[in-house]
């Protein structure tokens, strides 16, 4: 396996390969299997493209030869930030086949992460779009080059600007030649991509996923989600992500051979256009997207569309409310689906038949027989049936390590190979998982998550800065948004000051802080030095919750 990877032990790899779940696959051999079967059915649509499965098949082999032309080869890193476009496919499934690793980024980071990306993983090559959504991927680009002195190749989907130094990927696949040579392909038990976690510490972890434990999840999640040749999947939230990847995502929906329709962004007017228009019939969002939808076609903005293709909305990335999840079915005709999943691994679905109240009030169940659930309290002791506590999770689809991140992993995952995913459940009678909180020192805004210590550390950089403590307030629309706490140095920088200061080192802009409020001190929290997390807590327990409605302060908070 791939240095700096923690592989599954022997006895458990055999077993997922005994009872049929790692099938000796690979995700390029599973395009090229899918390009036979499904050959001119439409596979993906998109930016005013429509690719079938050969067109799509054709263009990663050229795509895989251009980049083997470059030096691009097995275990090369490669950092891809595109947005939803049909190149992310090519890209991707180009790379694989080559056994090269795509680095997924998400399109809204900025110089901090990219550069991260590229050093941490000594990136061959960063794969960027021109411009999206009024932005210059470009520019962003040329800012980590500068700053990390890498990566050596910079590829453009798009137009290069007449940056030298730049290729468009259009070059990159004429300069390939027919097909990608005589290569062996990559081992299906090697690790196929890695993917950003959302992260606790300072900075994101990245997950490394197999090929055999990934089309694990890809098929049996197509399968639970009885996706078939007429299956046409809007992707709203950008690909990259795990949700729209693989559950079932488009890699679901391309095992099934139905149509993938690429949204640029997943506001109301865009995708329930789209829906009417491609006659969509699954989708996935988050739960601030769903409730936007829901408002736009209950007598708002988009009542006028006709949504009757629509069979399966999903909503997961963090708690979907009961009370929005039971407008789904009267306001947009469709079910819903809950999915409550994590990058590492798991993920939990509510099927079809279920009840109509295990289907608005849980976060669903585990894909396989094999996922192995364990709900413990603070000391790791498993508690009662239905009791409160820590979800760990062991399986053959969850890794067993974060790459090259040994110390963190000590933490992260038990000695007997459990991931403890920091989330707080309860699990019901049949099975199905109620998400109840959340252990870990994480911020879950409206799905996108955020580590406190990242942004607290970039706070930090600024001279007039003494301390910081970035946490969570509740929010009726995102579940939570940040707050940063930050005690001045002097008279200190102004909020916009350090809001500024925040855009220029470089930080994705959900990770800057909706709201930043001076104060004189923290509380004081006893003697001696105390962590960061303890500081948090502290903090949290001071300031009562601003949103109205918001539940009040705790007896323990109003002691403060
Ligand atoms: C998905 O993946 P990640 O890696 O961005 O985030 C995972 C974390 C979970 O540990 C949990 O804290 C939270 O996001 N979460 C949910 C949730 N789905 C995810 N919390 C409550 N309810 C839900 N339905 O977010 C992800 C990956 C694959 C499929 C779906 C979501």
């Amino acid at each position: 396996m791939l240095a700096g990877c923690t592989p599954w032990p022997a006895e458990f790899a055999d077993s997922y390969r005994r009872r049929g779940y790692w099938t000796g696959e690979t995700l390029g051999a599973f395009l090229r299997d899918r390009a036979h079967r499904f050959a001119e059915r439409t596979a993906v649509v998109g930016a005013g493209r429509r690719w079938s499965y050969a067109e799509l098949d054709t263009r990663a082999d050229r795509m895989a030869a251009g980049l083997a032309r470059l030096g691009i080869g097995a275990g090369d890193r490669v950092v891809v930030q595109l947005p939803n476009r049909p190149e992310v496919f090519e890209v991707a499934f180009a790379l694989m086949r080559l056994g090269a690793l795509p680095v997924y980024a998400l399109p809204a980071h900025r110089r901090a992460e990219i550069s991260y990306l590229c050093s941490f993983t000594e990136a061959a090559a960063l794969v960027v779009a021109d411009t999206d959504a009024g932005f210059d991927y470009r520019e962003l680009a040329e800012q980590v080059r500068a700053e990390t002195g890498g990566p050596e190749h910079i590829l453009v989907a798009g137009d290069t600007g007449g940056r030298a130094h730049m290729r468009t990927l259009e070059e990159v696949r004429e300069g390939g030649g027919a097909g990608p040579g005589a290569t062996a392909g990559p081992d299906p038990g090697e690790v196929a991509f890695l993917q950003l976690s959302g992260g606790t510490t300072g900075l994101p972890k990245l997950i490394p996923r197999t090929h055999d434990d990934y089309l694990y999840s890809v098929r049996a999640s197509a399968e639970i989600c009885a996706l078939d040749t007429g299956t046409v999947y809007l992707a709203a939230l950008p690909v990259v992500h795990n949700f729209p990847m693989s559950s079932p995502g488009f890699l679901g929906v391309f095992s099934a051979g139905g149509t993938v329709v690429l949204a640029p962004d997943p506001s109301p007017a865009t995708c329930l256009a789209a829906v009417e228009a491609e006659g969509v019939t699954h989708t996935a969002v988050v739960p601030p997207v769903a409730m936007l939808w829901l408002d736009a076609a209950d007598g708002g903005s988009q009542a006028h569309r006709d949504l009757t293709s629509l069979r399966v909305l999903q909503v997961g990335g963090a708690k979907f409310n009961a009370e929005a999840a039971r407008r789904v079915r009267p306001t947009l005709g469709c079910t819903l689906q809950q999915v409550f999943g994590m990058a590492e691994g798991l993920v939990n679905y509510t099927r079809y038949d279920d009840p109509e109240e295990v289907v608005v009030t849980t976060q669903g169940r585990p894909i396989s027989p094999d996922d192995e659930i364990r709900v413990v309290d603070s000391d790791g002791t498993e508690v009662a049936p239905g009791g409160l506590g820590e979800l760990q999770t062991r399986g053959p689809y969850t890794i067993r390590g974060y790459y090259r991140a040994p110390e963190h992993n000590a933490e992260a995952f038990t000695a007997d190979g459990f991931y403890r995913t920091g989330d707080l459940v309860r699990t019901t009678p049949t099975g199905h998982i109620v998400v109840e909180g959340r252990a870990k020192d994480q911020i879950n805004r409206g799905g996108e998550k955020i580590a406190p210590d990242e942004v607290e550390n970039h706070l930090l950089a600024h001279p007039g800065v003494h301390d910081a403590a970035v946490v969570a307030v509740p929010d009726r629309f995102l579940g939570e948004r940040t707050c940063a706490y930050v005690v001045p140095r002097g008279a200190g920088p102004a909020r916009s000051e350090l809001r500024a200061f925040l855009r220029e080192r470089g930080l994705a802009a959900y990770k800057i802080p909706d709201r930043l409020e001076l104060v004189d001190a923290f509380p004081a929290t006893g003697v001696g030095k105390i962590s960061r997390r303890e500081l948090r807590e502290a903090v949290r327990a001071a300031h009562a919750p601003a949103e109205p409605g918001a539940p009040p302060p705790t007896r323990a908070a109003a002691r403060h």
